[in-house]
């Protein structure tokens, strides 16, 4: 077999730890990411019809952005009754209520050494989230249903967890990474899946966009926003929590592949090692032809509920991400991890996140000057690492196959809560000056395990 069709067969198989690893680590992986197939929407077991109907079927006034806080709205927004009777001719579905955001700015750091800024945050106004204490997903949870964060450490039921330190070590990234990521706030196209673990992934990922039949778990969810941008011509499926609802969503926040890398890149001292707790997870769902836009933001603008920022962001492509055609793949803006206000983020520019350009008119004209963004193109199952303060976002999906990513947040351990209010909604609060920990942001990795 030609090494290429080796690793290409090898990223379908049920992987042992040792494949995995290897399979992970080994330099070929870009090039068994070539190799991926694009899925197109009849090959991803229905979930295409199912998100493209499920995503539009409702159109509703949101605020906020992805990782904000959390609140109830009700149905509202501009939706094309036409359109949408088209849509539930395929489907049968009805209409769903969404949910929105509210979050105040808070501090953040001026460049990329977070260990420079311990303080950040402490000169913002209290974090506002009064959104996130009454928030509730809009189905309760059926009784019985299992809520997977009362299970600490994975299951096994997504990867085989490393049993020695050198297992552990195996997914460590290389030196240069971790420049790339300190010089342009970000790196890219690093393999974290195989094609198999995906698809595994999307057909979770499809329980949740059934209208009629909701989760058993879908009171779990912190966040659950049908279409976030309220424009059914400009859909963007939204959810935070469902690591709480399935097996594998669960395991996935502890895949060793993003958890040791986080380790990395958080540690304020640059010596590595940084213990490193989940903050919360995220779906992003783009249906074909009218996947909406996520505009240019930093993801620390939303989050100053929690302090200092050591925060770390992880984008895992469930569909290839394609620059031409454009199907809304994610894209940097390098170096823009650096821009600040006086220790302050950017400020939030457009609440409903649908106006690409909003966050302009608040630059520079040095920094507009250096707006230059760079699309990820990551590849089924790849996943880029970035920096709380990096300028990223995507443009909208107008190819005929869905756009589908899952996201894991981390933060290092020993950051605190800035609120008293519950931090995600349905959680227990966590006093505002305490550490942010319990089975709600669980240790995902501990370089301990590793030595
Ligand atoms: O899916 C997208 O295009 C946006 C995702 C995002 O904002 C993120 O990964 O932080």
């Amino acid at each position: 077999m030609a090494s290429s069709a080796r690793i290409a067969s090898a990223a379908r198989r049920p992987l042992s730890l040792s494949t995995t690893s290897a399979f992970l680590r080994s330099p070929a992986r870009r090039a068994a990411a070539s190799l991926t197939s694009t899925a197109a929407s009849s090959q991803v077991r229905g979930v295409h019809t199912s998100c493209t109907v499920s995503c539009c079927a409702q159109a509703s006034t949101t605020r906020g952005r992805p990782g904000a806080g959390v609140g109830r709205t009700g149905p509202g927004g501009s939706s094309s009754s036409s359109y949408r009777a088209a849509l539930q001719s395929v489907s049968g579905s009805a209409p769903m209520r969404t949910m929105a955001t509210s979050c105040e700015r808070m501090n953040t750091a001026p460049n990329s050494d977070q260990s420079k800024f311990q303080g950040y945050g402490t000169k913002s106004k209290d974090y506002v989230n009064k959104e996130a204490a009454k928030g509730t997903p809009k189905h309760a949870s059926k009784p019985g249903a299992k809520d997977w964060s009362m299970e600490s450490g994975a299951s096994g039921a997504l990867f085989p967890k490393p049993t020695s330190a050198s297992e552990w070590q195996q997914f460590r990234l290389s030196p240069s990474d971790v420049q790339r990521y300190h010089r342009d706030g970000y790196i890219s196209n690093v393999r974290v899946l195989s094609e198999e673990q995906c698809d595994r992934l999307l057909d979770d990922y499809s329980l949740f966009l059934d209208e009629e039949n909701p989760h058993e778990g879908h009171g779990f969810f912190y966040e659950y926003h049908r279409n976030q941008s309220g424009d059914p011509n400009n859909v963007l499926l939204h959810t935070l929590g469902h690591w709480r609802i399935t097996q594998l969503f669960h395991d996935l926040v502890y895949l060793p592949s993003i958890a040791v890398a986080a380790s990395q890149l958080l540690d304020p001292e640059n010596r590595d090692e940084c213990t490193v707790r989940l903050w919360h997870d995220q779906l992003f769902g783009k249906p074909p032809n009218h996947g909406g836009v996520v505009a240019w933001h930093q993801d620390y603008s939303y989050w100053n509920r929690t302090m200092p920022m050591r925060h770390l962001t992880v984008h895992i492509a469930l569909d290839d991400q394609t620059d031409e055609p454009d199907n809304g793949c994610l894209r940097f803006v390098p170096g823009s991890h650096r821009w600040h206000r006086n220790g302050n983020p950017l400020p939030i520019t457009d609440a409903t996140f649908g106006n690409m350009d909003s966050i302009k008119a608040a630059l520079t004209a040095e920094e507009l000057a250096q707006f230059r963004h760079v699309p990820g193109k990551m590849k089924k199952g790849e996943a880029s690492f970035h920096h709380p303060l990096v300028v990223h976002g995507s443009f909208s999906n107008r190819t005929p196959s869905p756009r589908r990513a899952c996201v894991v947040n981390y933060i290092g351990d020993g950051v605190i809560s800035n609120t008293d209010d519950c931090l995600l909604a349905g959680t227990d609060p966590v006093p505002k000056g305490e550490r942010v920990q319990g089975r709600f942001f669980p240790v995902v990795f501990d370089p301990a395990w590793a030595k």
